[in-house]
């Protein structure tokens, strides 16, 4: 299972692979959150770099520790971004989202010229499917777009039940970008690509937790110890 110690050591890893002058892209969850941490420990000792956030949280997070922050809109092109995952697999196709910030977390990933996923044993998987799938959708038209989303996912021969993401209080979750997000239960996935792009095709469909091609490494820690696992 994860553990903070394993959370923090990958998270440490990271930090190789970032230079003087880079602009990251700050990525989300408990492990980017030991990223930005250590992260602002090498600012603090002079380390020069600019960061791009994918959540509201994570800006608040890099703008209490005194990381210089930027937008897409001044930086289109990112050097780096480190960001966890809930799960990935031997080919470094990801399923992300579990914290809700899929969309900007894919945006600012797909505008780096190299994405490092920090992620605990727990999450090295043989086959996408057993962390549930986050879909973000508009709230306009859900349940025509949640048949489409289940009826695109058995054409990829994925089967399962989806559920709406609620918060706390059994409100809905909204994300950053004022959406919602389902979670589809679709163990396996047999076909990552295929679902990805029947899923796009779905109007109501704004972004899915599928990160395809997008990872240049992920650094995992296994029983041998910290592991940097290259595309
Ligand atoms: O929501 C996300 O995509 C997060 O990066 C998630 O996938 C990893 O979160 P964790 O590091 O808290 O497990």
């Amino acid at each position: 299972q994860s553990d903070e110690s394993s959370k923090r050591r990958v998270a440490a890893r990271a930090l190789a692979f970032v230079e003087d002058g880079m602009t990251l892209g700050l990525g989300t969850g408990s492990t980017a959150k030991y990223f930005v941490e250590l992260l602002a420990e090498r600012v603090r000792d002079g380390l020069d770099v600019v960061g791009v956030p994918t959540s509201e949280r994570t800006r608040a997070q890099a703008e209490s520790l005194g990381i210089r922050l930027a937008t897409l809109d001044d930086i289109p092109e990112l050097d780096l971004t480190v960001d966890g995952a809930d799960a990935f697999d031997p080919a470094l196709r990801l399923v992300k989202g579990g914290g809700g910030a899929l969309l900007r977390e894919k945006i600012v990933a797909s505008a780096s010229a190299r994405m490092i996923v920090i992620a605990d044993a727990s999450k090295r998987v043989a086959q996408l499917g057993r962390f549930p799938l986050p879909v973000e959708v508009n709230v306009f038209g859900l349940a025509s777009t949640t048949r489409k989303v289940e009826r695109a996912a058995a054409e990829a021969g994925a089967h399962g039940p989806l559920a709406l993401r609620r918060g706390p209080g059994g409100e809905p979750f909204v994300t950053d970008g004022g959406h919602l997000i389902l979670d589809c239960r679709f163990d396996p996935i047999p076909d990552p690509e295929t679902l990805a792009s029947l899923l796009v095709a779905i109007p109501g469909v704004v972004e899915h937790g599928l990160f395809i091609g997008l990872a240049s490494a992920v650094i995992t820690d296994g029983a041998a110890g910290i592991e940097v696992v290259e595309r």
